[in-house]
């Protein structure tokens, strides 16, 4: 059966906006109270710091306990990275970004890189494919010029990448084209890798709060690491077949078919979907 009838989550417009742009926002996955306790137990799992700096970036926020797990598979995300990456993704590594007013910027990067890469987006027979996805779930809001992630829409097809002018990528010359998204508290911002992207200073007075979960192909993996099931020992069957080693034989699917074309998001593994 094609693909094509995997989740079903994207709408014809995300559809358009996502092949025509290489990014889409979920608005509202989580709810301020929800935002609110996320930034609660980050802040008791990794107190600041005297001598932090006013960007901070922590690798392997799932092992700060279940409800950074459960993002990992959020009923309502999850058929997105579905319906972009297959049934049979893998988790490949998170982190979080949390910026201060005045935090730096980090340069423009990602694109479709040209060979031996997993930044890559194709489209074919009304299939979206991507090769690293990321997930960046908003615990704040970033409004307009606030900085934190921008990118520049489009280029995730790009055929120029070597000519990406080197002073824009490193802010050192303002352009139009390069854009930042607005997002609120609770917006899940889904992008490919093969994106141009970065990171502005931020401006806003206010803690830019955001957990990235990025999410490969079952064959490949950005990260040298992979997942150790014995650190998640809550850990649902679902999200250990996420957290699944990357390989080409055996890889399981992530979501269970319920019924022909429809994707149960909330049963156990089932057939190949
Ligand atoms: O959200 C951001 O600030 C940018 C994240 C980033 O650069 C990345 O995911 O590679």
């Amino acid at each position: 059966m094609a693909e094509t009838a995997a989740a079903g989550a994207l709408t014809d417009e995300d559809k358009f906006l996502f092949d025509l742009r290489g990014f889409l926002v979920v608005k509202n996955v989580l709810s301020g109270d929800e935002c609110r306790e996320l930034i609660r137990l980050a802040d008791e799992a990794w107190p600041r710091q005297a001598e932090d700096g006013r960007y901070r970036r922590f690798d392997g926020i799932s092992t700060w306990g279940h409800a950074f797990v459960d993002l990992m598979d959020h009923d309502t995300v999850l058929p997105y990275l579905v319906e972009l990456m297959g049934n049979r993704l893998r988790i490949d590594h998170d982190y979080c970004i949390f910026m201060r007013k005045k935090a730096p910027a980090h340069a423009l990067h990602g694109g479709p890189w040209r060979y031996e890469t997993d930044h890559w987006y194709r489209y074919h027979d009304g299939v979206m494919r991507t090769g690293l996805t990321v997930a960046t779930w908003n615990l704040t809001d970033a409004g307009p010029g606030a900085g934190g992630f921008v990118c520049v829409p489009g280029s995730h097809k790009t055929n120029f990448l070597p000519n990406m002018p080197r002073d824009v990528a490193r802010f050192e010359r303002d352009a139009d084209w390069v854009v930042q998204p607005t997002l609120a508290a609770g917006d899940v911002l889904i992008f490919t890798e093969a994106l141009i992207h970065g990171t502005a200073r931020w401006t806003a007075d206010h803690e830019r709060r955001t957990l990235l979960y990025k999410y490969s192909p079952p064959h490949s993996t950005w990260a040298k690491k992979f997942y150790d099931p014995g650190d998640y020992p809550d850990a649902t069957p679902r999200q250990l077949r996420l957290m699944a080693p990357p390989s080409v034989e055996g890889h399981a699917p992530v979501m269970e078919r319920a019924s022909r074309g429809a994707l149960n998001t909330a049963s156990p593994a089932g057939p190949e979907a």
